[in-house]
């Protein structure tokens, strides 16, 4: 029970008899709320300081030669399905050999009990090559090379966008992501249906909407300029920062500045610096800890049903998501697990933590490419 009032000037707070310091957040643990997903996350800054013995990641190298034959992603190679890649020279795409969503499946039959209710879902499944050459990855591409891949994830998204109500652009890097290719890649899903973390999503932006009058993500960039504690790469076009209520370690979102509503939005300057963007926050990833660094990223923009109403784009602000999975070195990772998979998320270094580290390393210079080895 608290005897006096808090007293800023002194930092103490006096109860019964116990001396408590004041908050600090980068010292003790509490929770901070997602306003996109309505979660709140626990952040445990002093977890850090425990050992680990637990499983090491084997950390993820570089050493692929330029060309495989035996790779089904390679060009000029025959796939799973018996189809020959053609010798491409930039970027490819094809319709995934095993895909989860296929257009044409049988529906299944409709139930009113609210225990085993079902539902329909159709969708395609694409995958794109991002460069000819397997021992490419986005941080050692050139930004025109990494130009002609969003121009690719543009005409794709165009095109499926007038067919399904969510296009979802990903890319899995590193087998500890679940990447089951070393060939720099990413893959396209298009549904019938709106995927429950963009649905939520999407509440949570129009609610904002209703109540502020402004997109939600468009405050926050103001607010994150100003605040400058979760900073890590910026640009006249693009903000990258380790959101404040960031869940993995190294969590980024890379979110446009000039109220883009979805990929298909962007302007040839705006497509020229987000390549730079992706260099330099990829570069920057790679240097941390001297190693491939594996991710999951996506796009997120406004939905594409009823085809492009203001009343469905208006809160969207156009955002990309990488959610790695390393912790602590190239071997150690996060594991979402326990209380985590249970209750609710949980993260072991602040987010202004993980940003001061992030900004720090150099995004000009690859370390690889400057001969440092792991
Ligand atoms: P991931 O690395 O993110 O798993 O993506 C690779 C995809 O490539 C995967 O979904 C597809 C797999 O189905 N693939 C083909 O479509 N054809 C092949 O011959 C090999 C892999």
């Amino acid at each position: 029970m608290q005897l006096f009032p808090y007293k800023k000037s002194l930092c103490i707070v006096i109860t019964f008899g116990k001396r408590m310091t004041a908050f600090i957040p980068t010292e003790h643990q509490h929770q901070r709320y997602n306003p996109l997903t309505g979660e709140w996350v626990l952040v445990c800054p002093h977890r850090m300081k425990r050992p680990w013995s637990g499983q090491q990641e084997l950390p993820q190298k570089n050493n692929l030669p330029e060309f495989d034959p035996t790779n089904p992603l390679c060009p000029g190679v025959t796939r799973g399905n018996g189809e020959k890649n053609p010798v491409y020279t930039s970027t490819f795409v094809f319709p995934n050999d095993f895909p989860a969503l296929l257009e044409e499946v049988p529906e299944p039959p409709e139930s009113d009990d609210p225990l085993f209710k079902i539902a329909p879902a159709r969708g395609q499944c694409r995958v794109m090559c991002f460069h000819p050459k397997s021992n490419k990855t986005l941080p050692i591409m050139t930004p025109k090379e990494i130009q002609n891949v969003i121009t690719e994830w543009i005409n794709q998204f165009n095109e499926l966008k007038t067919k399904y109500v969510w296009v979802q652009i990903f890319e899995n890097k590193g087998a500890s992501m679940g990447c089951s290719n070393p060939h720099p890649h990413c893959q396209i899903w298009s549904s019938s249906f709106f995927p429950r973390n963009p649905q939520i999503k999407d509440s949570n932006l129009r609610q904002y909407y209703e109540v502020h009058g402004r997109p939600m993500l468009d405050d926050y960039v103001e607010k994150e300029l100003q605040k400058k504690e979760r900073i890590v790469v910026l640009n006249p076009d693009w903000l990258v920062v380790v959101p404040y209520w960031a869940t993995w370690p190294f969590e980024t979102m890379l979110i446009s500045r000039n109220k883009n509503k979805r990929i298909d939005d962007l302007t040839k300057t705006q497509i020229e610096n987000l390549a730079l963007t992706i260099k330099e926050l990829t570069t920057k990833y790679d240097n941390l800890f001297q190693c491939s660094f594996p991710y999951s990223m996506g796009w997120h923009g406004a939905p594409t049903f009823d085809k492009y109403t203001e009343e469905n784009t208006k809160h969207w602000t156009l955002h990309a998501i990488y959610y790695p999975p390393l912790l602590r070195s190239a071997t150690v990772r996060k594991f979402m697990v326990g209380f985590e998979l249970l209750c609710q998320g949980q993260r072991d270094l602040t987010a202004e933590q993980a940003a001061q580290r992030l900004r720090e390393m150099d995004g000009t210079y690859h370390y690889d490419e400057i001969g440092s080895k792991i």
